[in-house]
């Protein structure tokens, strides 16, 4: 009896304490604990960058500087305009620190030509820039500048913020003590806007938030995006038929689309704007922020952290957990992606417990490196909890190939069997089982799969019912073999959770949908198939012949529960988050014409298997 008083009395207390601390976020004014001033800073080149400082009121110590780059505004600009949140998290803000948000270069109040994902020049000479270089500027300027500072900076950034975080690494500015970066774009060949080469028709909308230069510092957006005038987005997309169709919306002066169309392969212009391949001998702390569910910036975050791993010996950690783009910034009690909630405050215990704790010992702290953080906090969305592993991917893990094969089964080896579906570009399948037009896709990534299992041109393998736990921790290859009577064909991999037919639906269950027997996606990957040997030099299929296709997925921290069931999905088309592929092979599909586009028939052999990497307990 005693225990269930002291149970009792520990969740009021936990229950009080965050009404209290809920209370506390609403009654707490940026404006009343922080003095805002905005500067112009000269970079080495004379170009201005607009600089928004936010500087405790509270005077009787000394803080780091805590900065964010951004293409999305600086804003709030103005005397006595303030942000009602500043820094990485509620906690930093309230405990004092010096924010700043600055305009890059080309964007909003700042001068200076935008370039996306503008390429690091390694030996930089006199007046040229970069990124990094800006970063060097702005960071020198601020520590000479700013007041009560402690001569320790740190930067934090998620998506494209999280870009700019990841070049200040390469900025080599001495006071830079600490970096993370968030759901960092690391490469737009493999991030947002192409998976593995398949572009993305999804971000199409997006193009136009990148496309224009401005006249010059602007407080305003010179943009507009372009509406689809439906909330149907599959039928729009599939009504304005091939890409070329799509020039009405974006003209000459779209930079950024006219960039898409002229580099339909991984040439010069991608491969010099990707990071990851400068992410050696870095310095500063990092610790890479990711969500599992992340259908945006997968790919950066797992690439930057194991590059840095492997070419650094600073201290390099991860963190990802069972989140959308950049719900760890947020403050939801009930933590949820698409349909599946995965636990409460889940987010804002990571911003109290793992990245306050890692920016103030950095940047207030002995900075030793003893931070008491894992090397890498990995969340399992399958068993929803918390995994602190010594390394990422871990090392007690064995390698398990299931076998695509006969009857709609994974199989322990090969098979000599084949399955067979007609791919028609005409009818392709849905990324989701939903009708609304959305900004970029999100909650794919845990969607019911069911509406594409039914599907005659989705091949389905499944493991029987699972009658212990199987945890995959690690990276995911499928080795696919395969055929198709065109010459072109995309191939999209699905690793699948099956839910027991008794599993309970969740607050969230909307009421046309029954978590039993629900079929989520865990991972997911398309690779364009003229890409299947270089992502530089594609080549066509030749028609019937048997051809290898490896696809690689990003890592999963799943356990599949005793009771559920493994499925894998194999298809052609994933519509509108991706293109169509025309199915017979032209040098740009950009520039493909309407006949182009055919009915194929594919195969995928019975000896195509998918990797994965099983945890030992
Ligand atoms: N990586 C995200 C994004 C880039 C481009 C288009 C749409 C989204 C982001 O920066 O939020």
């Amino acid at each position: 009896m005693k225990s269930f008083r002291i149970f009792l009395l520990l969740n009021i207390f936990i229950f009080v304490g965050a009404q209290a601390f809920a209370q506390l976020q609403q009654d707490y004014q940026v404006s009343e604990h922080y003095n805002k001033m905005e500067a112009d800073i000269p970079m080495r080149d004379g170009t201005k960058l607009h600089t928004t400082i936010y500087s405790p009121k509270d005077t009787s110590q000394k803080y780091p500087i805590l900065m964010q780059r951004t293409p999305y505004s600086s804003r709030p600009y103005g005397e006595g305009q303030f942000r009602s949140k500043i820094g990485p998290n509620e906690y930093l803000m309230q405990q004092g620190n010096i924010i700043v948000y600055q305009d890059v270069r080309g964007r909003w109040m700042s001068e200076g030509k935008y370039d996306n994902m503008r390429p690091f020049l390694p030996n930089k000479k006199g007046k040229e820039f970069d990124e990094a270089s800006d970063t060097y500027d702005t960071i020198e300027w601020l520590v000479n500048n700013v007041e009560n500072n402690n001569g320790r900076v740190g930067t934090w950034g998620i998506s494209y913020p999280g870009f700019y975080a990841t070049y200040s690494l390469l900025s080599e500015h001495p006071a830079l003590k600490a970096v993370s970066p968030q759901a960092s774009i690391s490469d737009f060949f493999f991030d947002d806007f192409h998976h593995n080469g398949a572009y993305l028709l999804s971000y199409w909308r997006a193009t136009a938030l990148f496309g224009y230069q401005k006249e010059g510092p602007t407080a305003e957006a010179w943009y507009n995006l372009p509406g689809l005038g439906t909330q149907d987005q599959y039928q729009f997309f599939l009504d304005a038929g091939p890409l070329s169709n799509l020039d009405e919306y974006y003209k000459e002066n779209n930079e950024f689309w006219q960039q898409l169309k002229e580099h339909p392969n991984y040439d010069e212009f991608w491969q010099s704007r990707g990071i990851v391949q400068y992410m050696k001998d870095i310095k500063p702390a990092v610790m890479i922020v990711g969500g599992l569910f992340d259908a945006e910036d997968l790919y950066g975050p797992f690439h930057i952290y194991k590059s840095i791993e492997k070419n650094s010996d600073n201290y390099n950690s991860l963190v990802y957990g069972p989140w959308s783009h950049g719900d760890w910034a947020r403050a939801e009690e009930r933590q949820t992606v698409g349909n599946i909630y995965f636990g409460d405050n889940i987010s804002q215990q990571f911003q109290e417990n793992y990245e306050t704790v890692f920016f103030n010992h950095f940047l207030k702290g002995e900075a030793s490196g003893t931070t008491g953080l894992a090397e890498a906090h990995m969340y399992d969305t399958g068993e929803r909890l918390w995994n602190d592993y010594n390394q990422w991917p871990p090392e007690n893990t064995e390698e398990k190939l299931f076998y695509l094969g006969d009857n709609q089964k994974l199989t322990d080896g090969p098979t000599d069997t084949r399955q067979e579906f007609v791919s028609d570009p005409n009818k392709p399948v849905s990324y989701n089982n939903e009708i609304k037009t959305v900004f970029t896709p999100r909650e794919y990534m845990t969607g019911d799969q069911r509406f594409a299992a039914r599907r005659p041109d989705v091949l389905v393998f499944e493991t029987e019912v699972l009658e212990e736990d199987l945890k995959m921790a690690g990276p995911i290859k499928a080795m696919l073999q395969v055929a198709t009577t065109g010459t072109a064909a995309d191939w999209v991999v699905k690793v699948i959770d099956v839910f027991p037919p008794d599993a309970e639906d969740y607050e969230e269950t909307p009421a046309h949908l029954k978590m039993s027997n629900y079929h989520m996606m865990v991972r997911s990957e398309v690779m364009r198939g003229r890409f299947r040997n270089s992502f530089e030099n594609p080549e066509a299929f030749e028609p019937n012949k048997k051809t290898a296709v490896n696809i690689e997925l990003q890592d999963v921290n799943h356990t599949f529960k005793k009771g559920h069931k493994l499925q894998i999905q194999v298809q052609s088309t994933w519509f509108p988050l991706i293109d169509i592929n025309p199915q017979t092979y032209v040098p740009n599909i950009f520039e493909a014409e309407e006949e182009d586009f055919q009915k194929q028939t594919h195969t995928v052999y019975g000896d195509s298997a998918i990797r994965f990497s099983v945890l030992r307990e």
